[in-house]
């Protein structure tokens, strides 16, 4: 019989975000070409029996080869962190083209570009940090990164060397708004991070415990209700970024009750870690150290409340990877203080085994759920879908075939990236990918790669629905009504 197909995957559990069903998968040229049962004819099968065959997975909010916040070059670049994302069932990640303010943001595009295009072996895309919207920036930089697919901003409102002023927010999102783009927030109340920092580093408390003290619940909460009021004002959609707090999530909640545009993500940070880590002997604790920080058990039970109640559609990385040791994490070694740890954490590779382990395999979430938190709702809220995030004859086949009878502990020592710790050592995980298929080249199997470095393609995004300019209601600047905006009703 001649081969039809370049391969196929039979007897699996295909597993999307509408529901479940028993089928063979076949793949031509890169894409998805049939999915019936009793499927031949392929010149490579991949039996699945016993397992699950589940859309590639898609980090929308990942940190590679990028200066922090603080100065600092992160540990992993496209080609650590893309071949961990691998095998961790991760096909796509969108990570941050960064400008800081010295910084023409074309130059920063063609700068990521490059990098990228040279390292990644999967599939990728990029957010663009904007630290500088000067005019021109804002009339002409943003409009054509947009033109050019990059559909999404993030905007800080803490962090000295990236934060903007209201009056800056503002501006970014009416430029979003009117050019069909999504904003993300890194909301955090900056002033009062700032002003607890120096008055507990004064007293003489400069361990990392003191990070997550500082960084206070009511820090994200006083931005979270900021950050809805701006874009109710412009009537421009926005993405709170690493929600980790009851009362964020709750904002959130009830700004989406009024019908606003206002979107949540979590991490793997906030449903598994929590204060106590930073809490470790010594410096330790410097490996919790992100921003916003874990919190405790009720903020945990929080997030999960709020992915199932779908206040959080968003679960992503926020893989920020730092090593241990004074190019990362500790930059004046035993000296440093909670003030100068680089603030981030590893999560590429273990967040889907993660959601998997504690939430399929212990019921908490269902495999649609899981599907879509994984992969579909990235996708779509990333204008990537439907070529990305499922499974359907035409879209990309970017697959990952899941064992969930596989159990393993997890240590840094297995991972594949460059940051040499995980917050999560230790874990027992059930529930593990075991071949990952990229625009249909099989690469991982059985824990090994099949990738060269640049195979990975950069992915141009159309408008995600809730930024779609077409259908909105576009007023005049000289309309808006800064007390009554009736503008998202
Ligand atoms: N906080 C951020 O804002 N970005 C990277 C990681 C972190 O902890
Ligand atoms: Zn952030
Ligand atoms: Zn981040």
């Amino acid at each position: 019989m001649a081969n039809t197909y370049d391969l196929l995957i039979r007897n699996g559990k295909l597993a999307t975000a509408e529901g479940t069903r028993d089928a063979d998968l076949a793949v031509r040229d890169g894409r998805i070409a049939a999915i019936a049962p009793g499927l031949c004819g392929a010149r490579r099968e991949i039996d699945a029996t016993g397992k699950l065959v589940v859309p590639g997975g898609i980090d929308s909010h990942t940190h590679i080869e990028q200066v922090s916040a603080f100065g600092i070059m992160c540990a992993d670049d496209f080609h650590s962190a893309t071949v961990s994302a691998a095998h961790g069932g991760t096909t796509t990640t969108i990570s941050f083209a960064a400008q800081h303010r010295d910084m023409l943001i074309p130059e920063v595009l063609a700068d990521y570009h490059r990098r990228a295009a040279e390292k990644a072996v999967i599939d990728y895309a990029f957010h663009l940090i904007v630290a500088n919207p000067t005019g021109d920036t804002l009339d002409e930089d943003l409009p054509r990164a947009i033109a050019h697919g990059l559909r999404s901003f993030k905007l800080y409102m803490t962090y000295e060397r990236l934060r903007l002023s209201d009056e800056q927010i503002l501006d970014v999102l009416s430029v979003a708004r009117a050019h069909g783009a999504l904003t993300m927030v890194h909301a955090e109340n900056h002033g009062m991070i700032g002003w607890l920092a120096g008055k507990m580093a004064g007293a003489g408390n400069v361990l990392p415990r003191y990070h997550a003290i500082c960084h206070t619940r009511g820090a994200e909460a006083e931005a979270i209700n900021r950050i809805i009021a701006l874009a109710e004002l412009v009537d421009a959609p926005v993405l709170v970024v690493h929600v980790s707090t009851v009362e964020g999530i709750d904002t959130i909640r009830k700004a989406r009750a009024r019908g606003l545009k206002v979107f949540g993500e979590t991490c793997p940070q906030y449903l598994f870690l929590t204060a106590k880590d930073l809490d470790r002997g010594g410096l330790d604790g410097a490996m919790f150290c992100c921003s916003p920080p874990p919190r405790d058990e009720a903020a945990q039970q929080a997030c999960w409340a709020g992915i199932s109640d779908g206040t959080l559609e968003m679960y992503s990385s926020d893989h920020a990877p730092y090593r241990f040791d004074a190019s990362g994490k500790l930059p004046k070694g035993e000296k440093t203080t909670f003030k100068d740890v680089a603030n981030g954490v590893p999560g590429l590779e273990l967040r889907l085994p993660l959601l998997f382990s504690e939430g399929v395999a212990t019921g908490r979430i269902s495999l649609e759920e899981f599907v879509k938190l994984s992969s579909t709702n990235h996708a779509r809220t990333y204008g990537l879908y439907p070529r990305k995030g499922e499974l359907a004859v035409g879209s990309d086949a970017d697959i990952a075939i899941w064992d969930p009878a596989v159990k393993r502990t997890a240590t840094a020592s297995m991972l594949h990236d460059a940051v040499g710790y995980t917050p999560y050592e230790g874990r027992s995980i059930s529930g593990w990918p075991v071949t990952v298929i990229s625009r249909g080249d099989v690469i991982v199997h059985e824990g090994e790669l099949h990738a060269e470095r640049g195979r990975g393609r950069y992915l141009a995004r159309e408008a995600a629905d809730s930024a779609r300019p077409a259908g909105l209601h576009v007023p005049e600047v000289s309309q808006l009504d800064a007390w009554d905006t009736p503008l998202s009703r």
